[in-house]
């Protein structure tokens, strides 16, 4: 998995497809790097996104008897070394669901696989736990908003309980959030990358409602998707 990412940022693709997008050099070796849908053109990447016991696993949790794989990232956070004030490797405080209102249900969850031990030194995921429980937060598609501090500011009001728990995982474990779960992560001080792929997984019966604010997936429905329309093509694979 770990030679399948460098494939990706060389752009040494599997198959005949190629991504919605590719991964451009901003020249600022600390800046986070991730590809959307990298499935279409990894296919280690794709077993592990449309892995059957990641599916059971999420099936579970989403109370639902079929899953389908919604989108999956490959995700890149590089090593800062010893540059401690270095955030252009952040990910913001934020929701999923924001980005993901143009799907009919609320449940969707994320699977997020470690391909190194992770803790906080090297950038771990950062959650807080029963935030799934507050609801659709205005202005939370905050992922690219690496100010984690102002961001904290921003989210923890009265009534919410902001208790920061690092993800600490191995290599190879999985780690599981819902959609409306905050979570963030901060820099990784190491002097090594820190290399994840995430699922993005929907129940099976997932159908496209229009409220307001669209992903790029939609244009997978074709080009005049209706509401109510499944997403349950061959872009979205049963897991
Ligand atoms: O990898 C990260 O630090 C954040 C990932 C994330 O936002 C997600 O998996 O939903």
């Amino acid at each position: 998995m770990r030679k399948a990412h460098d494939r990706i940022w060389a752009r040494d693709y599997d198959g005949h497809g190629f991504p919605l997008s590719e991964w451009e050099s901003t020249g600022n070796p600390y800046q986070l790097r991730k590809m959307d849908n990298a499935w279409w053109v990894n296919d280690e990447v794709r077993e592990a996104v449309t892995n059957p016991l990641i599916g059971q696993i999420a099936a579970q949790l989403m109370d639902t008897d079929e899953v389908r794989l919604w989108y999956d990232q490959a995700i890149y956070k590089p090593g800062t070394g010893e540059q401690a004030s270095e955030k252009s490797g952040n990910v913001g405080w934020h929701q999923d669901y924001p980005y993901w209102q143009c799907t009919d249900k609320t449940n969707l969850v994320t699977a997020w696989v470690a391909l190194q031990d992770t803790a906080v030194a090297n950038g771990s995921m950062l959650v807080i736990p029963g935030s799934h429980k507050w609801g659709l937060v205005p202005t939370s598609d905050s992922f690219f908003n690496q100010d984690l501090d102002a961001l904290k500011e921003r989210f923890a009001k009265e009534g919410r309980t902001w208790n920061e728990v690092p993800m600490i995982l191995k290599a190879g474990h999985v780690s599981f959030h819902h959609a409306y779960t905050f979570h963030a992560s901060g820099p990784n001080r190491s002097n090594d990358p820190r290399l994840s792929v995430v699922a993005h997984l929907m129940p099976g019966d997932t159908a496209y409602q229009n409220k307001g604010h669209n992903v790029d997936n939609i244009r997978l429905l074709g080009p005049r998707p209706k509401e109510g329309q499944r997403f349950d093509n061959s872009y979205f694979p049963k897991l």
